[in-house]
């Protein structure tokens, strides 16, 4: 029987390194462990709805912050058949925002945290969930920000305040294992980090049925 896939996630403010990691772990996991593996990313700016999105981003395009707010999660409910399938014929897939990027920054505009996090409740659950984290100066500090929407540094130090009160460990994640990583070290300090962690849980998850997020 081929064993299931693990869902692995990368959150956090913009400009900590998430997608260097997890490229590092994606060639990590089919080069060194010799598994199946796949990134996907969030927002999926290839889909219609993911092009509205980008269009908003890049600041083509005004909206109302709920239906900005629906329409990424949309996005996700539109690949939620293929995350299942990927993971169910042993795909392991790790990914680039989710979820929690959807709420930490709807909320961070002052929509209700509830509200927020209300549509995303059955969507596919991430097994583990790397925190990529350093102070929002020393983010900023990393070179100029892309131009995109929400690259400010106060409403970042809001979106970073959210995840740690509201996201990082905290119940309504729960059965989901987050680890923190301290994104302020040199790239191969953190990815060997973060292989390690996939190293020594993997074969645990592996045995656990999919779940969803309550
Ligand atoms: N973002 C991302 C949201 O506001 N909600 C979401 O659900 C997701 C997945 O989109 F500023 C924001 C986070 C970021 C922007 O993401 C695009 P990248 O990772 O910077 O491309
Ligand atoms: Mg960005």
């Amino acid at each position: 029987m081929i064993k299931r896939g693990l869902f692995i996630l990368f959150e956090g403010v913009d400009r900590v390194g998430k997608s260097t990691q997890v490229q590092a772990l994606t060639n990590h996991i089919s080069n060194v462990q010799k598994l199946q593996t796949k990134s996907l990313r969030f927002p999926d700016r290839t889909t219609p709805i993911g092009q509205i999105i980008n269009q908003y981003l890049q600041n083509a395009t005004n909206m109302d912050d709920r239906a900005l707010h629906l329409l990424f999660s949309s996005n996700r409910w539109e690949a939620r058949d293929s995350i299942l399938e990927l993971l169910n014929n042993g795909t392991n897939i790790v990914v680039d925002r989710y979820s929690y990027s959807g709420v930490a920054y709807s909320a961070a505009k002052g929509i209700d945290f509830d509200w927020c996090y209300a549509c995303e409740k059955g969507l596919p659950k991430p097994d583990l969930i790397f925190y990529l984290t350093m102070s929002s100066e020393d983010a900023t500090k990393r070179g100029e920000y892309g131009g995109e929407r929400y690259e400010k540094l106060d409403f970042q130090k809001k979106i970073k305040q959210i995840y740690e009160e509201k996201l990082v460990d905290q119940p309504n994640s729960k059965q989901t294992t987050w680890k923190i990583i301290n994104a302020n070290r040199p790239i191969d300090e953190i990815s060997n980090e973060i292989s390690s962690i996939f190293d020594s849980e993997f074969k645990n998850i592996q045995s656990s049925p999919i779940g969803k997020l309550e």
